[in-house]
This record gives structure tokens, sequence and C-alpha cells, in this order.
């Protein structure tokens, strides 16, 4: 059920620094059940349009260099309020303000290179999802 998913992505630093076990294992810890995953790298051109929702913020455009300058993983994430659960359990954008205990708090190491992504809605976690796994690629 859409509503119960989300969508997360290791960042190219977590990914390029190991880090993509680690962080794995925190998700599954959660109660989070994969149903989807793949190692990409993400065009420059389709980073713009995964981010195009912020093609007005100043960040834009580092933004999307950032997201294609490295592989990543991409998964499709099952628990009840899952979108909720999820952003609790990454914490805040900045690393400085995240929580001990997230992920970003641990694998975090700027504002920007901030180790996960996390959908912010079951909206977009839908769209996010599809923008990466076809119906084939998602287990039930
Ligand atoms: P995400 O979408 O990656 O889960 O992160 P978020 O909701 O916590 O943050 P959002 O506002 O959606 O920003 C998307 C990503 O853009 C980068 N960012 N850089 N330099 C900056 O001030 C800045 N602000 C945001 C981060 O990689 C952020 O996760
Ligand atoms: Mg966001």
């Amino acid at each position: 059920m859409a509503t119960n998913r989300t969508f997360t992505m290791v960042k190219p630093d977590a990914f390029g620094d190991g880090n993509t076990g680690a962080i794995t294992q925190m998700i599954e810890a959660a109660g989070f059940k994969i149903v989807a995953m793949k190692l990409t790298r993400l065009s420059a051109e389709a980073a713009g349009k995964f981010y195009k929702v912020h093609n007005e913020r100043p960040f834009y455009k580092d933004l999307c260099a950032y997201m294609s300058s490295g592989p990543i993983v991409a998964m499709i994430l099952e628990k009840d309020n899952a979108v909720s659960d999820f952003r609790k359990l990454i914490g805040a954008t900045n690393p400085a303000n995240a929580e001990e205990g997230t992920i970003r708090k641990r694998f975090a190491k700027s504002i920007e290179a901030n180790a996960v992504h996390g959908s912010d809605s079951d909206e977009n976690a839908e769209i996010e999802g599809s923008f990466f796994f076809s119906g084939l690629e998602r287990v039930s």
C-alpha cells in the first residue's frame, strides 16, 4: 500500500565512504522492510528531474552536481507510518541539528552531503519510487 511506503537513497558521500551496509542495517533495525533496492548513478539531468521541486532554491545547482557525483543506492521501504517514521530515523537536514541516534547524526558530513534522502509525503514517496523502479522491481 502506497501509504505504508517511503523512498530513500544512500547519497554519494555515504556510498563512497562505504557506509551503505551500516545505514541499511539501521533502516532494517528500525523495522523497515526493503521492497526494492538498486545501485545506480544519476546523470546531472536525472538529478535535475528528481529534484525539480527545488529548482528555485539557491542550492539546486550544487545539489544536482553533488547527487550526480557518484553512485547512490535507491530503496523503497515499507512500514506503518513509513514517511514520518523514516524522517525521524534520518534526522534533520543539517547534521548539526540532527538528534543522537539518527542516520544523519552518525553519517552526514554537511547540510548537502547528508548521507540519505527521505520522502516528505506519501504522494512524493510514490512519485520518487516510480522514478527508479518499475512494478516488476518491487516485491510485495
Ligand atoms: P532530502 O529531500 O534529501 O531527504 O532532504 P530534506 O528533505 O531534509 O531537505 P530538502 O529541503 O528537501 O533539501 C534537499 C537536499 O538538498 C540539499 N540541501 N542543501 N546547501 C544547502 O543549504 C542545502 N539545503 C538542502 C541537501 O542534500 C538536502 O537533503
Ligand atoms: Mg526533501
